[in-house]
């Protein structure tokens, strides 16, 4: 009989928050994946009798990574609950835009530079670097004295890169961190701060423009653009094409969505008919484009540590009630799932929506980047398709935001203001930078009498639902071959194309503790 062994990676490193995974391998195949999310918070709690205007800050403390797609996602909502939806001003529509865009531009660098590439780069190469001390920003002499936190512990072997693209990598390692400051300083020009903004209202927007902040914007914005077109882009196609085996690796789900992102117009109340950057959409592996209704979404807790009576509700009548005891849970993560079936979302799900829909420019990209790796539209649907639609994601969202800071008009209104209602219901769906993002709120007595969160994670990371159906990520690793289950690269490559984020998917605090490298082979 083969040899069947389970390998528990507990915590996964250089993601967002606490996930651990637990595969079967059978004669060196992954048979089953559970992926378990380890810590609860009650966020859809904390906000229960609060003052609705309150949301949009509460909201980004689920967060740090992505707190402006928080905020954006409980504006539209509390705009559709306040009956503001289709009044928010040309001004506040295009401001958040422009301050969602830059927390876009700082994640995707985050996920590639700081998380992702290093399954791919060997740091310790730049020991051996012969050039200039500034192209490696100071870093060369802690790895020449082997001082490699925290590029370590990780799994070893399987580098392919040359001696110059390994330290290439790794001075860019440095370079993004610079990238990632101008991306939070961008945001911060109608935002008032970053991570956690503080411009974004229901209505609108509280900052004003004027022709300073824009030209500011415009400087800043052209810093980035030049590092994501000279350094990002090539250095995820250096990667492709040292790795082109991680375009057969890791498809998941095979069915991804999208509710679409950025608005270009309020005046279409239904979000999901409004004109926006990204088109809404479901597509299966064909890529035929097929609508989304958002009544077809339910979330599944069979296999989640929450009451079972609160199965199958749609998140507008969500109930988020603990049952850490529960024999059949295995994650903090509800399991949703559109007309019975898992979902991926994010970059990927954005890009095929896109090209399903006809978009001439991620058309033009993704026609690109098939041509070059002599590739059929197929080999998206890999780690390696996460990676470059993440890229290529972030080039247009930067191009587009060049456009529409030149849109704002200094002098015109930023925000429609209303007062709280005594009651009201509302849902904002949105993108973002891991996926599809949906809020739903009910207001009773002008207080939030329901709050819930369907995060990007929740759709990836879910365990399995009540059928058994395993989610996006748990399907994504089975089938995979584990060449060593001492040094199991090819898990932790699939699972951190998706850029998880689980303090958002179980809307949770980062656990205390310290420990960053414990692991487990059984
Ligand atoms: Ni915490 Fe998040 C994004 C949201 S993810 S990073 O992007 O919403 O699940
Ligand atoms: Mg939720």
């Amino acid at each position: 009989m083969a040899e069947t062994r389970t390998i528990t990676i507990d915590p996964i490193t250089r993601i967002e928050g606490h996930l651990k995974v637990e595969v079967v391998v059978e004669a060196g195949v992954v048979k089953e994946a559970r992926c378990s999310a380890l810590l609860f918070r009650g966020f859809e709690n904390i906000l229960l009798n609060r003052d609705p205007r309150d949301a949009a800050l509460l909201v980004q403390r689920v967060c740090g990574v992505c707190p402006v797609g928080h905020a954006a996602a409980s504006a539209l909502c509390l705009d559709n609950a306040f009956g503001v939806d289709a009044e928010v001003p040309h001004n506040g529509r295009v401001m958040r835009n422009l301050i969602l865009g830059s927390n876009y531009l700082q994640s995707h660098i985050l996920h590639f530079y700081h998380l992702a590439a290093l399954d791919f780069v060997d740091v310790a190469a730049a020991a051996e670097y012969e050039g200039a001390d500034e192209a490696l920003c100071g870093v060369r002499d802690f790895i020449a004295r082997g001082e490699l936190s925290p590029f370590v512990p990780r799994y070893e072997g399987d580098y392919r890169l040359s001696k110059e693209a390994n330290q290439a990598a790794t001075a860019h390692y440095v370079k993004a961190l610079e990238a990632r400051r101008t991306a939070h300083e961008l945001g911060a020009i109608f935002g008032g701060k970053l991570p956690h903004e503080v411009g974004i209202v229901v209505g609108g927007v509280t900052e004003v423009p004027t022709s300073d902040k824009i030209a500011a914007f415009l400087s800043k914005l052209a810093g980035l653009r030049k590092f994501i077109a000279d350094v990002y882009l090539p250095d995820v196609l250096a990667v492709a094409q040292a790795y082109p085996d991680y375009f057969e690796i890791g498809a998941g789900c095979r069915r991804w969505l999208s509710y679409g992102g950025f608005d270009l117009e309020t005046a279409e109340a239904d979000l999901l008919k409004r004109k926006r950057l990204f088109p809404a959409g479901r597509v299966e592996a064909e890529l035929s484009l097929a609508p989304v209704d958002p009544g077809k979404i339910a979330e599944y807790v069979r296999h989640s540590w929450f009451e079972d009576a609160t199965s199958g509700l749609a998140p507008g009548a969500g109930e988020t009630k603990p049952a850490p005891e529960k024999e059949s849970g295995y994650s903090w993560i509800k399991a949703p799932r559109y007309d019975g079936q898992p979902h991926e979302v994010g970059p990927l799900a954005r890009t095929l929506v896109a090209y399903a829909a006809g978009d001439a420019a991620v058309k033009k990209q993704v026609d690109g980047l098939l041509a070059q790796f002599g590739a059929q539209a197929g080999a998206l649907f890999s780690v390696l398709g996460r990676h470059a639609a993440r890229a290529l994601e972030t080039a247009r969202v930067a191009e587009a935001m060049e456009r529409w800071v030149m849109e704002l008009k200094p002098g015109e209104p930023v925000c429609d203001w209303r007062p709280v209602p005594d009651s009201g219901s509302g849902m904002g769906l949105t993108e973002a930078p891991r996926g599809a993002l949906g809020h739903w709120a009910e207001i009773e007595g002008g207080r939030l009498s329901r709050y819930q969160l369907v995060v990007p994670t929740t759709w990836n990371a879910s365990p399995h639902d009540d059928e058994g159906i395993p989610g996006p990520i748990e399907q994504a690793l089975i089938g995979t071959k584990v060449k060593d289950s001492e040094n199991p690269f090819e898990v932790v490559r699939i699972v951190r194309s998706f850029d998880p984020c689980l303090a958002c998917s179980v809307h949770m605090l980062t656990p205390r503790g310290r420990e960053v490298g414990r692991w487990r082979v059984l």
